[in-house]
């Protein structure tokens, strides 16, 4: 669809702007909030990454770019979240320590808040001991991390090592997620599920849920 490669084209060259608007007529053109997450702002940023990549763009190119993906699901937001007053679980999410990256976070976020989760999102930056003290006081279903840097990766194991320490690992599901991230690391360090984009979150979170009940 043209209007989805126009959003794409311009969270690349980071007019916040325009793509606000091609979201607000793209939403009046009935297009669902799935399709232009995936299909035209997600789409925009995996060429901002390419680009990057390719030293075809730097850091304040990329910054501009996450600021027009970012306003534009602060438009969308508000269409994903109609959804009835029930809640499903408690999460936790949070983008680990020294990890400055949270717009897949923020999609994950949206993606479970939509299907009824009642979210507790941590930001970015978090240590270990944020973690554990949010299980501790708020006692969730579900704790979801992410990563996008493969030097922050690893620190999603000195978490699992904290809530293991604390025996708290019983009460609490653990899931990882990022663009590093693999079922085989999420399998290494202890995670009780990896999930690689924002539905299979879901629909992971789901069946975490549904195998405690039984
Ligand atoms: Co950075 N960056 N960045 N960056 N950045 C990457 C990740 C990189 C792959 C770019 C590249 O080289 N091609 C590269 C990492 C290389 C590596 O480690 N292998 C990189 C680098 C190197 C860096 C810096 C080190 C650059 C520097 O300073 N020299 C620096 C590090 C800063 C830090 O974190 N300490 C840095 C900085 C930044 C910005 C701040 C400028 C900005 C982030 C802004 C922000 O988030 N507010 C940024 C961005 C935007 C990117 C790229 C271009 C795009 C990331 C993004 O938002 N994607 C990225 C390249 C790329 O990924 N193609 C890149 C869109 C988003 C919807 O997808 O985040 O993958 P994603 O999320 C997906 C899935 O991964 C999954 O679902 C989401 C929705 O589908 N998912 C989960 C994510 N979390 C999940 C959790 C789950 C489940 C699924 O369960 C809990």
């Amino acid at each position: 669809m043209e209007i989805l490669t126009e959003i794409s084209k311009n969270v690349e060259i980071g007019d916040s702007a325009a793509v606000k608007e091609l979201v607000r007529k793209a939403l009046s053109m009935n297009i669902t909030p799935e399709q232009l997450l995936n299909s035209g702002l997600i789409k925009g940023m995996e060429a901002v990454g390419k680009k990057f990549k390719k030293n075809e763009i730097f850091i304040p190119e990329v910054l501009i770019a996450s600021r027009a993906m970012k306003s534009a699901m602060d438009v969308i937001k508000p269409y994903m979240s109609d959804v009835e007053e029930r809640s499903l679980g408690k999460i936790v999410l949070g983008t680990v320590k020294g990890d400055l990256h949270d717009i897949g976070k923020m999609v994950v976020s949206i993606a479970l808040e939509r299907e009824g989760y009642d979210i507790i999102d941590l930001g970015i930056d978090v240590p270990k001991e944020t973690f554990l003290e949010t299980i501790q006081k708020e006692n969730p279903d579900i704790l979801g991390m992410s990563a996008l840097l493969t030097t922050t990766m690893t620190y999603m194991r000195d978490v699992i090592d904290t809530i293991k320490s604390a025996h708290l690992n019983k009460d609490v599901k653990i899931i990882i997620g990022g663009a590093p991230i693999t079922q085989s690391f999420a399998d290494e360090i202890g995670a009780d599920g990896y999930a690689q984009e924002a539905e299979s979150a879901v629909t992971l979170v789901k069946t975490l849920l549904s195998s405690d009940i039984s």
